[in-house]
Order: structure tokens, then C-alpha cells, then sequence
């Protein structure tokens, strides 16, 4: 089984808007493998996005890649997961973006009872 640090689902990345991440990945398992950064926008670092043999070649065993990229224009949870060919469906973890300190959320903060309550009939 595939896992990031012995840990499945694989560690949560917390950032915020503006935040540069950084993830130095180093490869113990038998396969090729990439990480992608699933719905990050990629501006100017294509090449950190993940997916292999699209972007980047796959780490082999015993490698290592750096990943860096910085979070522009975007807030919410997305994942990262692991990217080539069945390995797609292993490890994975989640990517929660913030907003920046002086920026909104862009909704409404509501107590999750009382949003359920507005539902119903
Ligand atoms: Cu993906």
C-alpha cells in the first residue's frame, strides 16, 4: 500500500492565498510516481502540477523532486493525490487553501444546523 510518511490518507497541507508551498518528495516505493496538486492553478510552474509523462517524468525509486508552487487566485479544499496510472487511486491527501488575512470568505458563515433547517420542508 502506498503512503506518505507511513500515513493513509497521506498528511493535510494547510496554506493560504498567496502562500508558496513546498514538498520535497522523496520515492520509497517500487513504482514511477508523481504527485498532482489536483485543482491548483498552475501559473508559471506547470511543470510542479504533477501528472506524469505530462508535466514532469515520474520519480523513479530512491528519487526525489521538489514541488513549488505558489497558490494564486484560489481558497477552498482540494487534494493532492498520487498520479500515474493505477497509483492514481492510492494515496492522497487534502490541500486546504485559506484566504489571505484581509480578505473575506466568499460566503456567508453559517452555523451548519441552521443551514440544514433551511432545507427542509
Ligand atoms: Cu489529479
Amino acid at each position: 500500500m502506498v503512503t506518505v510518511n507511513g500515513r493513509f490518507p497521506g498528511p493535510r497541507i494547510v496554506a493560504r492565498e498567496g502562500d508558496r508551498v513546498v514538498v520535497k518528495v522523496v520515492s520509497h516505493v517500487p513504482n514511477n510516481i508523481s504527485i498532482h496538486w489536483h485543482g491548483i492553478r498552475q501559473l508559471q510552474s506547470g511543470w510542479a502540477d504533477g501528472p506524469s509523462y505530462i508535466t514532469q517524468c515520474p520519480i523513479q525509486t530512491n528519487q526525489t523532486y521538489v514541488y513549488n508552487f505558489t497558490i494564486t487566485g484560489q481558497r477552498g479544499t482540494l487534494f493532492w493525490h498520487a498520479h500515474i496510472s493505477w497509483l492514481r487511486a492510492s494515496v492522497y491527501g487534502s490541500l486546504i487553501v485559506f484566504p489571505k488575512h484581509s480578505v473575506s470568505y466568499p460566503f456567508a458563515m453559517l452555523n451548519p444546523e441552521d443551514d440544514y433547517k433551511s432545507f427542509r420542508v
